[in-house]
């Protein structure tokens, strides 16, 4: 059997707005996600995460579910509204204790926390008086939370992810429109993006200057589907490895290489923000691991110029920034939400990104898919998510035996939430939630995952 390393981090992954709910209690400031939810028409149904899978009062059942698939890290964010209720200054003392419990009630099922610091509910009050992303003003005021969450929770947090997908803030957030703030622009999207990793690399600045004593681990999870060309031609190759290039060396490269990659800054121009030097020597380095999320792949194919309808959800990008057309085979699956089922396309993405920067340790901070989950006897037979998730892990131990350094993996997600402009709809839980009675139930990819841990193999069967 086909052995993932002793070390190997075995985890799964959630965020504050998806699962929380508890929206106005205890203190917490309103978020973008809270408002953009109140306009009608923004998200399916209308649905809004005000209660969601009510977390906020069930945290300690769901650590005992966690703790019985024998997962070995847990992956949350924080509700930095939670937190500071307007995005400065005052510190709510009940948003410190609640994920200050969540902390310990981790630790002491021996799961280890790993902690996002922004998963795009930004404080309403920083979109309303300072433009949120499109002021630079943004990222000292994140650094500031940074520096309360790394101050209350260092202690016992050692593994610390700045943002989470910075592309889908900016793309989706500032350029589509389809997620808070609902910002529809060509050029915003290069704006906030810049300023997302500038507050990125200030607040690891400041982990690692004030808070070295306390030994933890920063870094990003940046997400990128993989990008196959369309045909062998020269053209198609180019257009493939260019699409991936707008996606995650967009935020990759300054990181790693120091600046953003020569094809964004020939085809932007002025509408990509240059770094100064000080910003290059700040940014460069600014990770200790590589964090990746990946859900799925599409062909590339050198656009005629001819703009088409064809990025499914709008994992594109700026199509005519980047002439390229994308397209799924008709053979492969897909789920849900639309994504196609190509493992692998993780294989080659993780080898891609292995050799760009140079080897990095990687941790897949997200992976997983939707299905539309039935409960029938009591039980979710969810088999296409079980071999989603073998034959996505068979891809990445195939890419450790080829010497990728991957060091974890996180299942996309830990039970069914609130999956954004999709509302309740697309189930992405290893455990199904009943959202009348918010009752919890494993389903059969839970128990799948359970003894793929326990063998350290993705070569199990139930
Ligand atoms: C990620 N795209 O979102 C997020 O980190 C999760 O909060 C979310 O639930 C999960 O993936 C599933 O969607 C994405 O359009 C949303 O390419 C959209 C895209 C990618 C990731």
């Amino acid at each position: 059997m086909n052995k993932f390393p002793k070390d190997f981090v075995w985890g799964t992954a959630t965020s504050s707005y998806q699962i929380e709910g508890a929206s106005d209690l205890d203190g917490k400031g309103p978020s973008i996600w809270d408002a953009f939810c109140s306009i009608p028409g923004k998200i399916n149904n209308n649905e809004t995460g005000n209660v969601a899978c009510d977390h906020y009062h069930k945290f300690k059942e769901d650590i005992r579910l966690m703790k019985d698939m024998g997962v070995k890290a847990y992956r949350f964010s924080i509700a930095w509204s939670r937190i500071m209720p307007t995005g400065k200054e005052t510190v709510n003392e009940k948003g410190i204790q609640f994920y200050s419990e969540i902390i310990d009630e981790l630790l002491k099922a021996d799961i280890v926390p790993w902690v996002t610091l922004y998963h795009w509910d930004l404080p309403l009050a920083l979109q309303m008086e300072n433009d949120g992303w499109l002021n630079k003003d943004i990222t000292d005021y994140f650094k500031e939370y940074a520096d309360v969450c790394f101050d209350q929770f260092g202690d016992r947090v050692k593994n610390w992810i700045t943002l989470n997908e910075p592309w889908v803030v900016s793309i989706l957030g500032y350029g589509q429109g389809v997620f808070a703030p609902g910002r529809v622009s060509k050029s915003e999207p290069y704006l906030a993006g810049h300023h997302l990793i500038i507050a990125h690399a200030k607040s690891v600045k400041l982990y690692r200057e004030k808070y070295a004593h306390q030994k933890g681990k920063i870094g990003i999870s940046n997400n990128c589907d993989w990008r196959e060309p369309l045909t062998e031609s020269i053209e198609d190759k180019a257009a493939a490895e260019r699409a991936i290039e707008f996606f995650i060396a967009w935020f990759a490269d300054p990181i790693y290489l120091g600046d953003y990659p020569k094809v964004m800054k020939k085809r932007l121009k002025a509408r990509l923000p240059s770094f100064s030097e000080e910003e290059k020597e700040l940014i460069k380095g600014s990770s200790d691991f590589f964090g990746l999320n990946h859900y799925t792949t599409m062909y590339a194919a050198n656009s005629d110029g001819i703009t088409k309808e064809i990025a499914v959800n709008g994992n594109g990008g700026i199509s005519e920034d980047q002439d390229v057309d994308l397209s799924i085979n008709k053979d492969w699956k897909v789920t849900l939400m639309g994504w196609a089922v190509v493992p692998w396309g993780c294989k080659k993405l993780l080898k891609w990104i292995d050799k760009r920067y140079h080897k990095p340790n990687i941790y897949i901070t997200e992976n997983g898919c939707a299905y539309p989950d039935k409960l029938i006897d009591g039980e979710i037979n969810d088999q296409d998510r079980l071999e989603f998730y073998q034959e996505y892990l068979k891809a990445c131990q195939e890419a450790i035996a080829e010497g990728v350094n991957l060091k974890g993996y996180f299942a996309w997600s830990f039970m069914d939430n609130f999956e954004w402009a999709s509302g309740y709809e697309q189930r992405f839980g290893l455990h199904y939630v009943d959202f009348e009675t918010l009752e919890r139930i494993p389903k059969k990819s839970a128990n799948w995952f359970k003894k793929a841990i326990k063998n350290e193999s993705a070569e199990v069967t139930l």
